[in-house]
């Protein structure tokens, strides 16, 4: 067999059929990979759904990030020598690509799994600025990492051919193989084991409240996901433009390190992280280095569904953790937790008179509007105005 399974004639079809997630399922089981790990994808979200609803939580983890995922799949297959499944938006590629090639690889330790990678940004499918690269290269990246892989067919019995192959091969080889997913190819689910908490405030309702708090010369850097898109929203309702905001669309986990990197340069500006629970997991440890670096104009909100919301409502450990712990254990001067609009008010009326770095932890419904839009301007066009402002003398 090829390195390479692809069919790149298949890219520019539109996808017609959908597979049926249960079918599909079944196959890996039907090819002994039944133990499932990874970080949700909002084109992966029927399948994830129905892997958290007919998977044990033992054999189920949504990994921390994807490089976890592919340790966790590496330790599983150590324990028992079968094949695990890891699944993936292609914004996560990036961060298995280490473990793949220093643990995985044939030329290592040979370790077989089955990646599982939604396809956001497929050349000739409309998609975000943020999925256009990383759509463009996916393909060539599983090339350049030697990574075998089927765009998965949209025909049932094709697809279950294809995943059986590859699941053979991998076994056979011992090596990492990808079935990659295009937009539309799972017919809809409904995930039934959905998390829910009793939160108060949406996280739009709790985000126009700290909002409304700000001084005219903060700045705000915004998580992936639809916080961003409610915070765009808000500055347009207020018709107040979006120098002030980075709306860090893509590179999920990496807000709070962004905000550091301001922050250290602009001590006259408060420089607030506005963070979701999956990105602050995603790379906690970035915590400790803001920490390590003592920034007082350092504010950090978290935005605590305990899910991830922006793809689909899968569970987060959000609140098996306890994250103001986390953070006061890393070194912030002060953390603080809030869940109604009083309990804002007055954790916003505190953090002005403290010297940061300082964690405001907000508790929040999982739930979002389904009207809600997406930024109209360009990346480019809010790194622009984002550094004018941010330039500008206060
Ligand atoms: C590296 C990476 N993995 C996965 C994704 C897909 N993704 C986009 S938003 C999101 C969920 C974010 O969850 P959280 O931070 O808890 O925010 P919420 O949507 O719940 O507000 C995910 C998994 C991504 N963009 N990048």
């Amino acid at each position: 067999m090829s390195a390479v399974l692809s069919n790149f004639a298949l890219q520019n079809i539109p996808t017609i059929l959908m597979l049926n997630v249960e079918t599909i399922y079944k196959t890996f089981l039907d090819n002994g990979i039944d133990f499932f790990t990874g970080v949700p994808d909002s084109l992966l979200k029927n399948i994830c759904a129905y892997i958290t609803d007919n998977t044990s939580h033992s054999r189920h983890i949504i990994a921390a990030n994807e490089g976890n995922a592919i340790g966790l799949a590496a330790g599983h297959y150590l324990a028992t020598g079968s094949c695990a499944l890891v699944y993936m938006q292609n914004s996560g590629l990036g961060n298995t690509v280490n473990p793949l090639l220093s643990l995985a690889d044939s030329d290592v330790y040979s370790i077989p799994m089955m990646l599982m990678i939604g396809w956001r940004g497929e050349p000739g499918v409309h998609d975000e600025p943020q999925h256009v690269k990383q759509g463009k290269v996916t393909l060539s990246l599983l090339e350049a990492m030697g990574i075998p892989y089927e765009v998965l067919k949209d025909d049932e019995e094709e697809a279950k051919t294809q995943i059986s192959t590859l699941a053979t091969y991998a076994k056979t080889e011992k090596v990492p193989v990808a079935i990659v997913i295009r937009k539309n190819l799972f017919a809809s689910y409904q995930l039934q084991t959905k998390v829910s908490n009793d939160n108060i405030l949406s996280r739009e309702e709790a985000m126009k409240i700290v909002v409304d708090h700000l001084h005219d010369t903060d700045m705000i850097v915004s998580t992936t996901g639809k916080l961003s898109r409610e915070l765009f929203e808000y500055r347009e309702a207020l018709h107040q433009g979006h120098g002030r905001d980075f709306l860090t669309v893509g590179s999920m986990g990496h807000s709070s390190s962004i905000a550091l990197g301001i922050a250290l340069e602009k001590p006259e500006r408060r420089i607030f992280c506005f963070d979701g629970d999956g990105a602050f997991i995603m790379h906690t440890g970035a915590l400790g280095i803001v920490a390590s670096m003592r920034p007082k104009n350092y504010v950090h909100v978290l935005f605590n569904n305990g899910a991830h919301e922006s793809v689909g409502g899968q569970p987060t450990i959000g609140y098996a953790i306890n994250c103001t712990a986390i953070a006061k254990a890393s070194g912030y001067t002060d953390v603080m937790t809030a869940r109604t609009e009083q309990e804002i008010i007055e954790a916003m009326a505190k953090i002005e008179q403290e010297n940061g770095p300082v964690l405001l932890e907000i508790k929040v419904k999982i739930q979002s509007r389904d009207d809600l839009g997406r930024p109209t301007t360009t990346p480019i066009e809010n790194k622009e105005a984002f550094m004018e402002t941010l330039n500008k003398t206060i």
